[in-house]
Parts: C-alpha cells; structure tokens; sequence
C-alpha cells in the first residue's frame, strides 16, 4: 500500500523526520488550506512567505523525482484543512497510512492524532533538545532558569567551548553588549530578495484572499528558498554579527534591523537549520571576524533561548496559551492593528510590524509587550497579536515568549520576575522619546509619559506578589518613599489614561 509523507509549511527541511523516510513509491502531501492560513489573522507576508516557500520546496522534491500532491488554495477540490487534505489523498492514492513530523503546535497534533487513518508523528529532530531531553533537564529542578538549561547546551553541543569550560571563561558577556545605538552608525541592511514568479504569483493569490489581514503585503523581499536563506545567513555573518552583541538591546526609529539576523523566519519554517547557523557563528568568532561577546549572545539566543522556549511549550501543555497569572482582562487596544497612538514608541513598533511582520526581540519585549503587562491587557488577546502579525511566529516559540517571558501570565516559569520598566529604559536604549508627544522625565500629568504612569500602577496593582521577589523589594522601598500626593497623583493619573485607551480615544 502507498503511504503518504505529510510536510507541512513550517516542515521545508530536506532532512525533516518524515522526508526522510519517504521513498519513490510514497507520495510527499502537500497544502495550502484556509485552515491553516486563517486560525489567526496572519500578516499577509507571512502567508505569502510560506505559500511561496513551499511551492519552491515541492518543485524541487518532484524535480528529484519524488511523487508530490500538493494543492494549492484556490484548487477546487481542496477540502481546505490540513486532515480533509490527507483523508483526500489517502482515497485518490489508495493509501492507508500517513507518516508525519510532529507539529510545532497541540492544535494540529490533536487533529492528527484523532485523524480516521493511521498517522505515525514523528519527532521533529530539527532541534538540540528533543522532548526528552528537555524533561530530563527540567525533572524535579525548582526553577526553569534559560541559563542553567543553556550551559548544558553549550557542553552538550561543544559550541564555544574549550574543553569542559566555556571560551573566554565565562558562560555570557551580556553586560558587555546592552549599548545604545548611535542615529549615524553605519549598519549594513538585511539582503533583499526580489520576487520571481512564482513568488509573484503568491503574492497576488494573497492580496485578493487576504485583503483586510493587518499588515502590507508589498513590497515583498524575504527570501523563499534555502539558497535565498543561506545568502541571508553569510550576509549577517559578515556584516553585522560582530557588533550583534554590543547593540542587541538597541532601538532606532529609522533602522528596524540594526544587527540582528532577521534569520527567524527562515530557521523556522526550515529553511536553515540552527546548528548549520550556530556553527557559522562559532565559525566567525575562531577565524577572528566576530568577537566572543557577540557570538556568544547570538549563539545564546538560538541554542539557549529558542529551544529552551520550545521545551517549555511542549512540557507546559495545550492550556498553556489560556494561562492568566495575573487576571489581566483588558482588551488589546486599537493601536496594535495600525491605529492611531501618540507612544512614539509604540508607533515605531508597530509601524514596522505592519510594514515589515518583523520586529526584533527588544521592540516586542520591551516596548509592545511592556506596555500590554503594565495596561493589564488580555494576554490571551496579546498571545492572538505576536502569534498574528510576525512572519516568524508559530505557537512552539511565540507562545511562551509572549505568555511567559512578555506577560508573566504563566506565574513566573519563564521569567524570575515581570519584563516591565519606565520610560526611562526605552529612552536610553533607543531615539523614539524625541519625537514622542509625552514627556519621557514628566512623571505625572497629561503629559507624562503613559510608561512611566503605568509601570508603577502595575506594581502597585500586584504588590501582594512581587513584593517578596528580592530582585523587586528595593523597587517598591522606592515608591514608598515617594511624597504621598505623587504616588497618589500618579495612579489616579494612570487610571485616567486607561480608561481613556478602553474607552477608544487616541493615547
Ligand atoms: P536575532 O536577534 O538575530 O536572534 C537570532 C535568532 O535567535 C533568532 O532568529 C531566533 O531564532 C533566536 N531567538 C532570539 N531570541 C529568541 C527568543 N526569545 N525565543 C526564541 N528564539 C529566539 N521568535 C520567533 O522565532 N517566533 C515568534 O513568534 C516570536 N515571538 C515573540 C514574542 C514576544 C512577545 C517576544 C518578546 C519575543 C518573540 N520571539 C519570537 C523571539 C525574538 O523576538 C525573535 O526570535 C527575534 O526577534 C527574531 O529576529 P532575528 O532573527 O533578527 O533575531
Ligand atoms: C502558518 C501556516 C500557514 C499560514 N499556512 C499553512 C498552510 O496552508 N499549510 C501548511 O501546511 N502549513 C501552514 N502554516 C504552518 C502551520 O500552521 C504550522 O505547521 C503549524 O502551526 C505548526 O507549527
Ligand atoms: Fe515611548 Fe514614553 Fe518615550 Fe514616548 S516618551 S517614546 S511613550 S517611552
């Protein structure tokens, strides 16, 4: 009997789990299903990135004389979800079982597991730590720290290592990186990668499906092919990976890239594999073209935080994604769709989200996500947001970024303590405060800026839990050594702001 090889958009490696198996008599299934491409309103580039991707990658598969059925979303028989497609090609094939990699999201998993055929998952292997392996790690410690996990990666993998102790002696450089960024330093941009036509012919399938998805569609430079990816990655190797450590905090209005890789979307979908990328780096640092702080903050946040973020998801569980610590209820204001907001901040994120689905990791940690912890927005609503609008986003790593790390909705597994800071953080890590039409040093007032109200509204709204943490009791001896009236001044003037946001006036 014919067995089908299931390879879904975020599946595009030559070596994922199943492919691997799949012989000249299987057929390699492959679809573009509404199901898929509307379960969130996903960024109109997002779509057409994997669409385009995954056309390219099912060309190649037949070139090599694989047999592919692959349907794309306008063909009139597509029965439009991810199971439909499988049951369908079982019955045209005559095949009785379906060989799957594991999905990076319970949702699917679940469909496949309740599927009325036979569908064997296998482990998705295109990670340093299986499933296992992260259990193992995490089995009967307290605490899940990134760190801890990190270094066991590090002696695992042998990146950056000399012998059992970490290069240069230490396990992280961090506190030589967290550098502003000067308005006039020169960085070289991302590589752009101009559509041919079958990228063309995606990208006109989305604007006449997609119309009202939030975000620009065009222009379009994303590369859809493992040549185009490994283009991205050398150019970030050579141009930008040296001074990546230094300046990865850093926010500049007019640079939405500054050092980072924008190598996410292409890890992701598998198009780049992350040893294949950490090992670049480790590469660069020994041939002395990237000094040691960088590469190792940048192998850190691949071999660290991406699969330490996958090993929470997987070990937390489906529900993890409707946790709310904090009881927050608010709704996500407009201005994250694209509204109006007078945060220059927040307009400068969001802008170069809806413009480009991208936004590195200090923009959405400590600008979009900061802001919605401190307004006590929904997380399940903020988890709809990041899981929506980036072009790198899957529930595996966007969900216990912006639940865990972002939102603290998870009671503190990700993170010790909640990512949330004043004004004054984003104004000495960026230039968005110039232009703003708040006050960065106003602390009070109409004019204060919304960042530095709301950061001490939020402490004091769960002072019962965050008092205790050591790393915050100095923060709350702060406020209660600040002169009455100001304390009392700043929450009713935090109040006002809310209530003006949820009742939909532009802030
Ligand atoms: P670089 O800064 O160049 O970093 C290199 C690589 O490290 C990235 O490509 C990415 O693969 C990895 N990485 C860095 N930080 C993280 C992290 N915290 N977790 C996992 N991997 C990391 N990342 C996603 O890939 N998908 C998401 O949906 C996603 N959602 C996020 C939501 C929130 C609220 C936050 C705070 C972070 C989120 N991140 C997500 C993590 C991070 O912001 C992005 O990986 C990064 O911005 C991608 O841009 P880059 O490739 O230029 O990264
Ligand atoms: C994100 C996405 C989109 C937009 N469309 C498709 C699709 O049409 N077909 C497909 O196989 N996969 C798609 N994906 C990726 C899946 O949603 C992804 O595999 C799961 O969320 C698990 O990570
Ligand atoms: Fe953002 Fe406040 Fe600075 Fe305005 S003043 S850009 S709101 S941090």
């Amino acid at each position: 009997m014919t067995r089908l090889i299931l390879v879904l958009g975020d599946q595009l490696s030559r070596d994922v789990a199943a492919l691997r198996e799949a012989g000249k008599d299987d057929v390699i299934v492959m679809a573009e299903v509404m199901d898929e491409a509307s379960y969130v309103r996903h960024h109109p580039k997002k779509i057409a990135f994997l669409f385009a991707a995954m056309r390219k990658f099912a060309a190649r598969l037949a070139d090599d004389g694989f047999r592919v059925a692959y349907t794309r979303l306008d063909d009139p028989d597509n029965s439009q979800k991810i199971g439909g497609e499988l049951l369908r090609r079982a019955a045209e094939f005559d095949a009785d079982e379906v060989i799957a990699t594991e999905p990076g999201e319970w949702r699917l998993i679940d469909i496949l597991t309740y599927l009325p055929i036979k569908v064997h998952q296998r482990p998705d292997d295109r990670f340093f730590a299986s499933h296992d392996d992260f259990d193992t790690w995490a089995k009967d410690r307290k605490e899940l720290r990134m760190e801890w996990f990190y270094r066991d990666m590090r002696r695992k993998t042998g990146l950056l290592m000399d012998g059992d102790q970490p290069a240069g002696g230490k396990w992280n450089y961090d506190h030589d990186n967290r550098k502003p960024a000067d308005v006039d330093m020169f960085r070289e941009p991302p590589p752009r990668f101009a559509p041919d036509a079958v990228t063309n012919e995606v990208l006109d399938l989305v604007a006449a499906r997609f119309p009202d998805n939030f975000g620009d569609l065009r222009p379009f430079d994303y590369a859809t092919e493992r040549d185009g990816a490994l283009i991205a990655l050398q150019h970030f190797i050579s141009h930008s990976l040296d001074e990546f450590g230094p300046y990865q905090d850093a926010m500049l209005r007019d640079d939405p890239h500054l050092h980072h890789s924008v190598l996410s979307p292409y890890l992701n979908a598998g198009l780049l594999s992350p040893r294949e990328v950490c090992d670049a780096a480790a590469k660069a640092h020994a041939d002395g073209k990237a000094r040691l702080n960088s590469a190792e903050g940048f192998i850190r946040q691949i071999l660290g935080w991406r699969e330490y973020m996958r090993g929470i998801y997987f070990r937390e569980g489906p529900d993890y994604t409707r946790r709310n610590a904090l009881n927050h209820r608010r709704r996500l204001p407009w201005m994250y769709w694209g509204g109006e907001t007078r945060m220059a901040c927040m307009a400068a994120a969001i802008g170069q989200t809806g413009r480009l689905a991208y936004a590195h990791h200090i923009q959405r940690l400590m600008v979009t996500g900061n802001f919605a912890l401190l307004a006590g927005i929904d997380p399940a609503e903020v988890h709809e947001w990041y899981l929506s609008v980036y072009i790198d986003a899957y529930e595996w790593v966007e969900a216990p970024n912006t639940i865990g790390m972002s939102q603290f909705a998870d009671g503190g597994i990700v993170g010790s303590k909640p990512y949330v800071s004043s004004g004054n953080y984003i104004n000495k890590m960026s230039d968005y405060c110039g232009d703003c039409a708040y006050s960065v040093t106003a602390k009070t007032g109409q004019n204060a800026c919304p960042f530095n109200l709301l950061y001490w509204d939020f402490l004091v709204r769960h002072r019962d839990r965050f008092e205790t943490n050591p790393r915050m009791s100095r923060i709350y001896g702060n406020w209660d050594r600040m002169d009455a009236d100001k304390r009392r001044t700043i929450r009713s003037d935090a109040a006002a702001f809310l209530r003006k946001m949820s009742d939909g006036a532009v802030v």
